[in-house]
């Protein structure tokens, strides 16, 4: 069982052996993760105050418009994750095509590779709402020795070996799994440590809040239209609470300390939905599960599909245990 106010260090060091080939590695990579979270939060925690913050004229893959601040936390991942012996490849939202990372022996010698987010959300710096980093650990499946290939990136979500997010809000958490429970460390900014403030953190069975852009209602699947509805009934404990910050990470944050859930489905627009696969629903749907909630497309575990394009969108319902069954009754 964690100690309260174990540090991330001393919590690592602890927990090493919770998983398989611990030889350190994945304790090196998860420090990593905390070194560039730190640096990420840093910039975001002042984007008001310097000139970082606004699209730099730019687009991504996504097409979407590219903030400043999405650059520099893509920037400051990718250059923490690579000095280090540990990863083979990093996918991240904001680059078309994986990063092949030598060694520093070009020996392709490491053997995970890091999908990512690095900052989700961040049409919401502007306004000053919080933003996340989401991340996904795989131990790599073609031969050590030679280059990482797409093949290593496209594995279902059943075989991450570690998920987490980190959360830039009120204050700065980082959340993460390697399968044996979800735990959340919090950022002392005067000290950058984090401490265990989360520990064993669990999804209600049950909850009463439902987050989702009801401005797309009308383009959703009738069984969606209609799971709304009973949320809204006036009938045993409903009506229930809407709440939807337009950040993934914060809403499902929220969800997973209250009880509730999140959903991004199909629409007429977005056949498969908006929502990334590979590294914000896999990451998202491990720690759900890890933590005794659930997360499917409305049909099936979102951690069974098989992968087959590195940016590819599904269909997203992810929370408390018998919200998410509930949903997928109705869209039976
Ligand atoms: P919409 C942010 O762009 C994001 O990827 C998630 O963090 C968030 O939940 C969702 O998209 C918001 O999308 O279409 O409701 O603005």
């Amino acid at each position: 069982m964690p100690k309260s106010n174990q540090t991330l260090g001393e919590f690592i060091i602890e927990n090493q052996t919770d998983f398989p080939y611990a030889s350190g590695e994945l304790s090196r990579l998860i420090n990593s993760i905390r070194l560039a979270a730190k640096m990420v939060n840093h910039e975001v925690n002042k984007a008001g105050l310097v000139d970082i913050t606004g699209a730099i004229g730019e687009t991504n893959i996504q097409g979407e418009d590219q903030q400043k601040l999405d650059v520099l936390a893509n920037e400051t991942f990718i250059n923490t994750l690579t000095n280090r012996e540990i990863v083979c490849g990093i996918a991240s939202e904001e680059n078309d095509d994986f990063i092949t990372i030598k060694g520093h022996k070009n020996d392709h010698k490491n053997n995970y590779v890091v999908l990512m987010d690095p900052l989700d959300g961040s049409s919401n710096i502007d306004v000053n709402v919080s933003v996340g980093t989401i991340f996904s650990i795989y131990r790599r499946i073609t031969p050590t020795g030679t280059p990482v290939t797409l093949e290593d990136f496209l594995q279902p979500g059943n075989l991450q070996v570690a998920a987490g997010y980190i959360i830039y809000g009120t204050s700065t958490m980082l959340v993460y799994t390697t399968g044996n429970g979800v735990n959340g460390f919090t950022l002392n900014p005067a000290l950058g440590t984090y401490y265990l403030s989360h520990p064993n953190m669990r999804f209600p069975e049950d909850g009463n809040i439902y987050s989702v852009n009801e401005g797309n209602y009308i383009h959703f699947p009738q069984g969606i239209k209609d799971y709304i509805k009973y949320c809204q009934e006036e009938k045993e404990d409903r009506p229930y609470t809407s709440r939807y910050i337009g950040s993934l990470v914060s809403d499902i944050h929220r969800n997973m300390i209250k009880g509730g859930i999140y959903m991004y489905p199909s629409t007429s627009k977005s056949p498969n939905g908006k929502l990334r696969l590979l590294y914000e629903c896999n990451p998202m749907a491990f720690l759900t599960e890890q933590a005794g909630g659930k997360a499917s497309d409305g049909h099936r575990r979102i951690l069974d599909i098989k992968p087959s394009e590195l940016h590819q969108r599904t269909p997203f319902i992810c929370g408390s245990k018998n919200m998410v069954e509930k949903v997928e009754s109705f869209m039976q």
